[in-house]
């Protein structure tokens, strides 16, 4: 595989691979919590390192993030970010409970995370930042899911301190990077800049309290060293890494 190590964080059992993106800062934060200790394994995806034969062995579905668990008897490859949260979950035996109703609770936030935040604001950052003119219909129809999903997430937090219910979850983890990352990319969430304070009070509140977690702090840092690598990798890539990243042009199935 072709990943680049970072240093690791504590005694690194566990190898993420990854890239700055909200899905792969969702289990830095999560290993952050659960002090779990780790190494970041870059993964150039505009230079189509997702697509080695090595990486589909751990990843099918040519996504970061992937984890690699070597604290076991045999190495322990899992990707999909949802799927590891529940795995690191039940590892550590941390921010999953057991009791049925509120396990059910905190999975079905992180199933709308998964199924609903996830893809529409992915869908709405790809429009924005990489679609060419005359995609009205997307875009309108992407920014319409995102502010319904930012209603329905503000809905819930009115009703409840964390998403799963009582208590600070994995439901939590998987859907705050997405709020932080909407915020910096779609100039009607950052300008003014207390828009998503007026509109969705609640979801702000509760976005401010998980940025002062320390765990948050450093999850957060770590995806800023894959930034830095991300950079120059978005820098030197071509039209063609592009296309063949997005599935278009002569990359088109
Ligand atoms: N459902 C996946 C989505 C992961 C995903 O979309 N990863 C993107 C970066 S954020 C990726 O690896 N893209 C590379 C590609 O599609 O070739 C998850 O939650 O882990």
């Amino acid at each position: 595989m072709r990943a680049s190590a970072g240093p690791p964080h504590g005694s690194a059992m566990i190898d993420i691979y990854g890239m700055s993106s909200p899905n792969v800062v969702k289990v830095t934060i999560m290993l952050e919590e659960c002090a779990l200790g780790y190494r970041a394994q870059h993964v150039n995806v505009f230079a189509g390192e997702q697509h080695t034969p090595q990486f589909l062995a751990i990843s099918p579905n040519n996504k970061v993030p992937v984890i690699v668990d070597h604290d076991r008897e045999a190495p322990l490859a899992v990707a999909e970010s949802g799927a590891i949260l529940i795995y690191l979950a039940e590892k550590s035996g941390r921010l999953l409970p057991s009791q049925p109703v509120q396990r059910s609770a905190v999975l079905q936030w992180l199933m709308v995370q998964v199924a609903s935040v996830g893809p529409m604001f992915g869908q709405l950052v790809h429009f924005t930042r990489y679609a060419p003119a005359g995609n009205d219909y997307s875009t309108q129809r992407y920014s319409g899911e995102v502010r319904r999903i930012l209603g329905v997430l503000d809905r819930r937090l009115g009703a409840s301190p964390w998403l799963g219910g009582d208590d600070f979850s994995i439901a939590d983890i998987a859907t705050w990077p997405w709020i932080r990352t909407a915020a910096s990319i779609f100039p009607w969430l950052a300008d003014p800049p207390d828009a998503l304070r007026r509109q969705w009070p609640a979801l702000a509140r509760w976005f401010d309290i998980l940025a002062q977690r320390p765990a948050v702090q450093r999850g957060v840092a770590s995806g800023e060293q894959f930034l830095q690598r991300d950079r120059s990798a978005f820098s030197s890539a071509d039209p063609e890494a592009f296309d063949r990243f997005f599935n278009r042009g002569k990359y088109a199935r």
